[in-house]
């Protein structure tokens, strides 16, 4: 009965598993990290992309030597050999990916935590009211003095926390900020919480991550035809201006709404 030697093929495959997951770091390059918790975030990707790496190494190696060194020859007919298992391989094959799983899981918990978990206990920073809608996103300033909603346009001190209140008015949405590694959906009825902190001033591309409907591309800022703004990230004196300025056109605003009411009764 033809064999193949488990344990030298199976440290090979672990060998070309990591070469894979290597090549995939250095040659896909990940958007710049512009926020407290990309760094935790890029470090998880890696971890998962090396275990699957490896177990797609071993995985395909095997088969690919099966395929070759069990391989029958021209008119034989013969049966295979009738295998009713082996327990030790069965053990490993469960054991193994049971302990990756429970690592990944941990390791999601533990860095994920930071973002979610932390924005239900978080009481300074910006507070943002995000409104998904088909097709594009409305932004509440919920912790200025006046109320400023409705702004069509996300701006945001740098090092300062931020935590978004998402909520839909039609269809499920999801707020991404590939640069910040925030994802967050955006659900009718229901209002979900995430927090992150900017680290970097710049313009970040803001991507809805659920098909939402015929102008789902338009809520991409990083496709040309994009509808909606980036975010901008300033510092704390430009933010602090940009807040006085839209203060003024929001009283000026309801000051005009005022003056033509008032004038529509009198006339
Ligand atoms: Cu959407």
């Amino acid at each position: 009965m033809k064999t193949i030697k488990v344990l030298p093929l199976a440290i090979m495959g672990v060998v070309v598993g990591i070469v894979i997951s290597v090549l995939l770091v250095i040659t896909r390059t990940l958007p710049v990290q512009a926020s407290a918790e990309s760094s935790d975030i890029d470090n998880l990707y890696i971890f998962f992309l090396g275990f699957s790496g490896i177990i797609f190494g071993i995985v395909v190696l095997f088969l690919l030597v099966s395929v070759y060194r069990f391989r029958a020859r021209p008119n034989d007919e013969r049966e295979g050999d009738n295998l009713h298992g082996i327990t030790w391989l069965e053990v490993v094959w469960t054991v193994i990916p049971f302990v990756i799983v429970v690592l990944c899981a941990i390791g999601g918990l533990m860095v994920l935590r930071s973002g979610d978990v932390e924005a239900q206990a978080r009481t300074s920073g910006q507070q943002i009211h995000v409104l998904g809608y088909q097709f594009g996103w409305k932004y509440g300033y919920l912790n200025q003095d006046i109320n400023l909603k409705d702004q069509q346009t996300l701006v945001l001190p740098v090092n300062e926390p931020v935590i978004f209140e998402l909520e839909s008015q039609d269809v499920i949405h999801s707020f991404w900020v590939p640069a910040w590694r925030m994802q967050m959906n955006a659900t009718p009825g229901q209002v979900n919480k995430v927090s992150t902190t900017p680290t970097k001033i710049g313009t970040y591309d803001i991507v809805c991550a659920y098909l939402c409907g015929v102008g789902h591309t338009g809520m991409n800022t990083s496709l040309p035809g994009s509808i909606i703004p980036k975010v901008r990230v300033v510092s704390k004196s430009d933010f602090d201006a940009w807040i006085t300025q839209q203060k003024a056109e929001a009283a000026k605003a309801a000051e005009s709404a005022t003056a033509q009411t008032t004038t529509g009764s009198a006339g």
